[in-house]
């Protein structure tokens, strides 16, 4: 194999060819490449990753991308540089529109693709059975656990797990969260609150792996049961989103959000289903078509918080361990239990959720040349 990263650096050039291997990871799909192929200057690796996905163009015709930002994603991933994990996880989402990559979020999605993806790569050892492989997760700080079956030396990709939002079913990849509670935001609730009014609106602003602002629909004038489409044309909702966002995101420690991909905001209203609550998430602009792993994480959290504008349309009872999100191509399960200190703080006991992920394609990507 070509190592991209030696032949680049040395002629002082982009690298012709890199290992890439797509995968659909859970509701997302991207480019898995090897953390030994890419530039170590942030600058040059973001140039690169932009080359291969072909941003910016709206079709991103030229290069790998999906055209849209849930089919543009990219996993760095390479050996741990700590002691407590296998692997080290590099998330970057490139901006289809513009030639910008954020490594400000996490994405629990390409995760579930990664433990799969280090059993490729001969990362971790491949020991028939039920494996586990410790990933750092690098944007965060913080680490997942992931158990799925290997056998013959290779990942499963076949079973019978169903996601929403994906067709057919696939072997199930079980991923528990450590200490993802305010890894972008320096705290589960980062003003100590459950509830702050924000721009005029109570909202939850929370970070559970993901930070999110939690808003109830109807206070926006909106059911919260409309479709991606209609909510994505109404300019008056997303001119409140963004005011909201844009008052939000000091007040989350994550300064200026004008141009970044967080803070995410869900809206949230009475369950229509099965579920304890309906949302509709923008990521942090466009309607999601569901729903985001840490997300999900995050609002099922702050749904188990009293009074906030989660708990007030949810459902859910304190006895219940899995929060099931309504959202508008289904339902997503996270099982999310927190306790409470004595003066009422709220303390996350454990994350965990299920997801699936399938190998596409494998070989090697060649960028676009550098301009
Ligand atoms: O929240 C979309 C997705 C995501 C992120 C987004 C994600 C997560 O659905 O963990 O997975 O929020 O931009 O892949």
């Amino acid at each position: 194999m070509s190592n991209g990263r030696a032949e680049g650096e040395r002629a002082g050039q982009a690298p012709l060819q890199l290992r890439c291997m797509i995968m659909r990871g859970g509701t997302s799909k991207g480019a898995y490449l090897m953390a030994a192929d890419m530039p170590a200057d942030p600058a040059a690796r973001d140039d690169l990753v932009v080359r291969i996905v072909g941003s910016p163009d709206p079709r991103q015709i030229d290069g790998m991308g999906g055209a849209h930002s849930l089919t543009t994603k990219v996993a760095v991933v390479g050996p741990s540089l700590r002691e407590d994990a296998d692997v080290d996880y590099l998330f970057l989402q490139p901006s289809v529109a513009e030639a910008v990559v954020s490594d400000r979020q996490n994405c629990g999605n390409l995760l579930a693709g990664v433990g799969p993806f280090a059993v490729e790569r001969g990362l971790v050892p491949a020991t028939d059975g039920t494996t586990a492989v410790r990933i750092h997760m690098v944007n965060t700080a913080s680490v997942a656990t992931a158990r799925f079956e290997v056998r013959g030396g290779s990942p499963v990709y076949s079973g019978a797990t169903s996601i929403s939002g994906v067709p057919g079913s696939a072997a199930p990849i079980r991923l528990e969260f450590e200490g993802i509670a305010g890894g972008s935001c320096g705290a589960l609730l980062p003003t100590g609150n459950a509830v702050d009014v924000v721009a005029g609106v109570e909202c939850t602003l929370i970070d559970n792996g993901m930070p999110v602002v939690v808003v109830r629909a109807t206070d926006l004038g909106v059911s919260g049961y409309e479709d991606c489409e209609d909510l994505d044309a109404n300019s008056s909702l997303r001119s409140a989103l963004n005011q909201i966002r844009l008052v939000a995101g000091p007040l989350m420690n994550l300064g200026d959000v004008s141009t970044t991909t967080v803070p995410k905001v869900t809206i949230v209203a009475p369950p229509r289903a099965e579920g304890a609550l309906c949302t509709r998430t923008f990521i942090p602009h466009r309607c999601h078509s569901s729903i985001g792993v840490l997300g999900a994480v995050s609002v099922a959290t702050a749904a188990r918080l009293a009074d906030s504008p989660a708990a007030s349309v949810s459902n859910l009872a304190e006895t219940d361990t899995v929060v099931s999100i309504e959202h508008p191509t289904g339902t997503f399960e996270a099982n999310v239990t927190v306790a409470f200190a004595n003066d009422g703080s709220p303390l996350v006991r454990h994350a965990g959720i299920v997801r699936t992920a399938r190998k596409l394609m494998d070989g090697m990507v060649f960028p676009r040349p550098s301009t």
